[in-house]
């Protein structure tokens, strides 16, 4: 036998594998479960019976060696098209040309929604898993393609075109869902703004966008506090003169004022049919724009196409994770975000999967809302940052202990460096040893995972931070200061990946420059990712962090530029810089060093760092306030007036014995002061 396991009579999974660490038997879902581990390859049927893919490595191989053999075969049997493609791929690296499935048309919601409408529409699609535990709301595909198709004539009806951009600001929920597949179904590229940026950051998206249409709800509920949605959006398109319509989605039906551009969806909604042809989209037609901080001011609205990233999405979800049809899966993310776009939406809607909606927060209403959550749903997967393990640890285990967790299988977890110790949390308490742990790797740009321990070799093990292999279609490398790449293991540099994958970037919205700038040209030849990554000896990646001037807080891309740039508004700032520095539970927090214009009082200090953080959360939203401000006559500077911030990341680290060779600064006497008053502080 080939393949490790086959779907046996009664749905009940039969391992036929001779290998010598596969268990017998590992029944079905409903059926009393049996864990095994070293297991890592999940079948490909596309690829059975065919000599030449005996192993995992012959499968990666072939994805890089022939990928178009690899990719069409896949692109065929797993999306379902209008028309096919006639040509597998038009890429050029070096250029940052990406195209792929050239001719083909399709539509993602008819590949989301409407294929297993019709193939089952009683099964699941979506459980809305709300901010009060035990409230959850189960949607089955029938239900959510009725509300995508009336969704969509719904925006047809009020003008809403092709190719126009429509800019979301919902909480994670069925309609934020229905919304992005009814853009899709008609052609509308979706934006998708996280619900906790403020009025100023979502304008600016808008505008970047030019969207005429934003949809957002009264209010959001979140750790049981109400967020009021409409009022920030009310101030965000006061300020866009590019919005012609708001539909308002009644979340909580608490009464919210409504305006000239304002539309009630559910009124709407209910009088449109639920039958609307999808547009047949061309493979390389937008699907949807997502914006994240760069190491500039200004965020980049990273566009990805509708056919290459519907099959990464939907090829990752189902073999990293190990996904089988009639599994639950638990990715918490919110939608504002790639995870939630990739495996909350499109990964699993494309599988048929369920998949879990989640709008509320790991601690709320206690430390053991993810396990209970788990018990109560019967959740097979869950998907989540290693932040929140960072916090839950320290609650203890009896959160954890207290409620059953049998029915998972996987571990995932994105977004920031797993460290040992919440690996270990992870594995043995969560997990009970039983679960393979996923750490992936990947990014807005890279539209899916791109390393992950699985699927892999079987009998490849997990190894706790650094477990990251390659997926299909990705050719990591890692390059030096001098632009070369690097060959061997035990080798550390910029991680770049060498090769093209469906799932990858088409464009900056409106600004190709910027994106070939970003991604193509600091290693021609190369798609640059912008972190750093050591090969170890095994031949694992562990990733080492940013290399850019970007902050991982929480699991969330903060650019420094767009920090100091709101706090450089306030009259009493001369200039400032910020910094990253190691964090308990943030994985990285935000310190702040800021120069005033006159020297302020120790009593006045307070007021200012008061006022500081809240120019941040009205500018860009309340997560990327600084953790830590320390004020300053000066900044470590070079002769030619460029901020060291090397100097500044070591005395935010509490290492200033690691300071180095100072003595380029136009005055080193800057850093002594830096390092007192942070022990200040
Ligand atoms: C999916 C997502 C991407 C950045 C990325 C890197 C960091 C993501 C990671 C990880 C270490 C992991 N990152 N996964 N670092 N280990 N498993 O998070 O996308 O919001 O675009 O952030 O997150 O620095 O470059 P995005």
């Amino acid at each position: 036998a080939k393949y490790l396991y086959q779907v046996g009579k009664n749905n009940s999974l039969l391992l036929i594998s001779s290998l010598k660490n596969s268990i017998t038997c590992h029944a079905w879902k409903g059926v009393s479960c049996t864990h095994f581990r070293g297991i890592t390859t999940t079948p490909f049927p596309e690829f059975q019976g065919d000599s030449r893919f005996k192993s995992h490595a012959d499968l990666h191989n072939a994805s890089l060696q022939n990928p178009d053999h690899f990719w069409g075969t896949l692109a065929k049997s797993r999306l379902q098209w209008f028309q096919t493609f006639n040509q597998v791929k038009d890429c050029d690296i070096n250029k940052g040309h990406i195209r792929w499935f050239m001719d083909g048309k399709l539509n993602a919601s008819v590949n989301c929604v409407d294929r297993y409408a019709e193939k089952n529409g009683d099964a699941i699609a979506l459980i809305w898993e709300k901010d009060e535990p035990g409230t959850e709301e189960y949607v089955s595909y029938r239900q959510l393609s009725q509300m995508v198709n009336k969704m969509a004539n719904m925006l047809k009806s009020f003008g809403v075109c092709r190719g126009d951009r429509v800019a979301i600001y919902l909480p994670t929920s069925p309609v934020a869902v229905a919304v992005m597949m009814a853009c899709a179904r008609i052609g509308a590229i979706h934006s998708v703004v996280f619900a906790g940026f403020s009025a100023e950051a979502l304008a600016g998206r808008i505008i970047d966008a030019d969207a005429e249409t934003v949809i957002t709800s009264d209010e959001g509920v979140r750790g049981g506090k109400i967020i009021p949605l409409k009022q920030t959006v009310d101030a965000a398109v006061a300020n866009c003169p590019c919005v012609k319509r708001v539909f308002v989605y009644q979340r909580t039906g608490n009464p919210v004022p409504m305006g000239k551009l304002d539309i009630s969806l559910d009124k709407e909604m209910a009088s449109q049919s639920d039958v609307c042809e999808p547009e047949k989209m061309g493979s390389e037609d937008l699907l949807f724009m997502l914006y994240t901080s760069g190491s500039t001011g200004k965020p980049k609205g990273i566009a990805h196409s509708t056919a290459g990233y519907l099959l990464y999405a939907g090829i990752t979800q189902r073999h990293v994770f190990d996904y089988r049809e009639g599994e639950r899966f638990g990715c918490v993310a919110d939608i504002g975000w790639i995870t939630g776009h990739t495996y909350v939406v499109y990964g699993p809607l494309s599988n048929g999967a369920t998949t879990v909606l989640f709008e509320s927060t790991p601690t709320y209403p206690n430390p053991g809302r993810y396990w209970e959550m788990v018990q109560r749903l019967s959740l097979d997967h869950i998907y989540l940052a290693p932040t929140s393990l960072r916090l839950l640890l320290k609650e203890g285990n009896e959160w954890v202990k207290k409620y059953d967790r049998s029915s998972l299988r996987k571990l995932g977890c994105v977004g920031e460096p797993l460290n040992t110790e919440a690996y270990d949390w992870y594995n043995d308490v969560v997990g009970d040893g039983k679960c393979e742990v996923v750490d992936t790797w990947w990014q807005t740009e890279t539209g899916g995972i791109a390393l992950a321990p699985r699927p892999s070799a079987p009998g490849a093990k997990i190894v706790a931070s650094k477990p990251m292999r390659p997926h299909f279609g990705i050719q990591p490398a890692l390059m030096d200061k001098d632009g070369k790449e690097l060959t061997g293991s035990n080798v550390q540099g910029a991680l770049c990946i060498k090769s093209v994958w469906p799932g990858m970037a088409r464009t900056i919205y409106g600004d190709h420059k910027r994106f070939l700038d970003t991604y193509y040209n600091p290693y021609p030849g190369y798609y640059f990712s912008g972190d750093g990554a050591h090969r170890c000896e095994d031949g694992y990646y562990q990733i080492t962090g940013r290399m850019d001037d970007v902050i991982n807080v929480s699991g969330h891309r903060i650019g420094t530029a767009e920090v100091e740039d709101a706090m450089d508004d306030h009259s009493q700032v001369a200039e400032t810089a910020v910094v990253g520095f190691p964090h308990d539970i943030k994985g990285e927090g935000i310190y702040a060093f800021v120069v005033t214009m006159e020297d302020i009082n120790p009593e006045d200090a307070d007021t200012l760092r008061d006022q500081l953080k809240s120019i941040v959360k009205t500018r860009i939203g309340g997560f990327a306030q600084p953790d830590r401000i320390l004020f300053t006559p000066g900044l470590p500077k070079t002769r030619s007036g460029k901020i060291m911030r090397r100097i500044l990341r070591k005395v935010a680290d509490n290492k200033p014995e690691e300071l180095g060779d100072i003595s380029t600064l136009v005055d080193p006497s800057v850093v002594e002061i830096l390092v007192q008053k942070h022990e200040m502080i």
